[in-house]
């Protein structure tokens, strides 16, 4: 059997991002309930990052493989610059603190924390070439993270280097029609990792097609994924038909606040538990998994009864990780807030724990930080499945061990404010700051140059 081939060699990673420096509240994502409330808050990047750690550490000393992905370099200079403002980096950032003090919020975003937006992954189980597969998301459907894709393909590129393991793939035109947001909207089920898997891609909008009127689309809130998106990405991939089902997440669920389809749905092996208001056609995308998948779907549905579509965006119950155990049960991880709503906490103990499926114990970790801008303990990570070859040829200290993260512990502690009101991110020391913490983060990480001010 070939190296590719020996199924019990696979692991899903789960790559968390670090919270950067700038973490803040600016209530810059529409459509993000969490988002939408919070602005305008201080908030504590320091205890973000603290909180991020700590979730990273619990699930490795729990035996789950952890990686760590850097922030990115903000505020965003360049894009500043591109947008018409000169001179120093000082008298940049005051002139955008004062002609266009929105503009500079975004660009102070540290919104790569959330990195299941960060691109879609194929694991080579499923790959026609045998090699992981990536393409960054492009993001397109807000400035604040259209910033992003530029040096998420950088780190990927740099952390899975070998090209004879891994293929990175442009990211899509950044133009509605190919409006992206990666794996927040992509669930591989499966049997073992290492089994072949069946791509479940969520999308909220169709693009090309039809006449108007035709399709059923949000109202109040914009479809961030378009169908056209997903099979772009699915065909860099080289999946094929069998491989592969396209749903449409159910409208009314946009418009109550669920941008992405993670915050409605998680898929971990089997099982597919979601939420009754998950998808538009809930019985035809469960056949079409049934029809395609080599293992016998699970599928774990909360009824609207049990938990509303408004607790479940408050509580962000279908936020969680879902995560596979040696011996085949599964782990539920949720944010502190499903535990502070009685409704969603009662169903975790009847519907999740006492029902008749492998989730067999629920962790609770505080996020709050991110939580507040819409992030939950799903959106802080990328899941990459890899083979143990694969995973002795990543570049650099990606994989989390303890040694790694005392030094980013401390690393956080020497370099992070407290408390970061939207007002001080025209402070020209934050940058200054952030510079020197993200340069030193690089050579802790041995990734090499990924930000644009290392690269000159
Ligand atoms: O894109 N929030 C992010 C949250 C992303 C959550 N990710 C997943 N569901 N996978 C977003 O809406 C808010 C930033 C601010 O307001 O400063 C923000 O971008």
């Amino acid at each position: 059997m070939s190296e590719a081939m020996n199924a019990a060699d696979y692991r899903e990673v789960n790559f968390d991002g670090l919270v950067g420096p700038t973490h803040n509240y600016s209530g810059l994502a529409h459509g993000n309930v969490a988002s939408m409330s919070h602005g305008g808050l201080v908030s504590n990047p320091r205890e973000a990052a603290l909180q991020g750690l700590v979730k990273m550490k619990a699930l490795m000393d729990a035996g789950y493989a952890q990686g760590v992905l850097p922030p990115q370099q903000r505020p965003d200079l360049g894009a500043l610059r591109s947008l018409g403002f000169t001179g120093s980096n000082r008298e940049v950032l005051a002139r955008a603190a004062s002609e266009a003090p929105q503009v500079l919020r975004a660009v102070c975003s540290a919104s790569s924390m959330w990195t299941a937006n960060a691109g879609t992954v194929t694991p080579s189980r499923d790959a026609p070439d045998g090699r992981v597969h990536f393409t960054p998301a492009n993001l397109q459907s807000s400035f604040h993270r259209f910033l992003e894709p530029e040096t998420t393909a950088r780190v990927l590129a740099s952390i899975f280097r070998d090209e004879s393991r891994f293929a990175h793939h442009p990211a899509l035109p950044a133009t509605p029609a190919f409006s992206d947001e990666g794996a927040a909207n992509h669930t591989r089920l499966c049997g073992d990792h290492g089994e072949p898997g069946v791509h479940l891609y969520v999308y909220g909008r169709q693009a090309f097609g039809g006449g108007p009127g035709e399709r059923r689309a949000p109202k109040r809130f914009p479809a961030r994924q378009t169908l056209e998106a997903s099979q772009a990405v699915a065909r860099q991939h080289g999946l094929d038909e069998a491989q592969m089902v396209f749903a449409q997440q159910h409208p009314d669920a946009i418009d109550a606040g669920v941008f992405h389809n993670d915050v409605i749905a998680v898929g971990n092996g089997p099982v597919l538990l979601y939420h009754a208001m998950a998808f538009l056609d809930e019985q035809g995308t469960l056949d079409a998994l049934r029809a395609k998948m080599v293992t016998p779907l699970i599928p774990v549905r909360v009824p609207s009864e049990a938990v509303s579509l408004d607790d479940a965006v408050a509580s962000y119950l279908f936020n969680s990780q879902l995560l596979s155990n040696p011996d085949g049960s599964m782990t539920l991880v949720v944010p502190g807030e499903c535990q502070e709503r009685e409704s969603v906490w009662r169903a975790i103990q009847d519907h999740l724990l006492a029902g008749h499926n492998p989730i067999g114990e629920v962790i609770v970790k505080d996020v709050k930080q991110s939580m507040r801008n819409g992030g939950g303990p799903a959106c802080l990570r990328l899941r990459v499945v890899l083979s143990a070859a694969e995973r002795t040829s990543l570049t650099g200290r990606v994989l989390l061990t303890d040694g790694l993260y005392s030094e980013l512990t401390a690393w956080v502690e020497r370099h992070y404010r407290d408390r970061l009101a939207p007002d001080d991110l025209a402070d020209p020391q934050l940058a200054d700051e952030t510079l020197t913490a993200l340069d030193e983060l690089t050579r802790l990480l041995e990734i090499g140059s990924v930000y644009p001010f290392q690269l000159g």
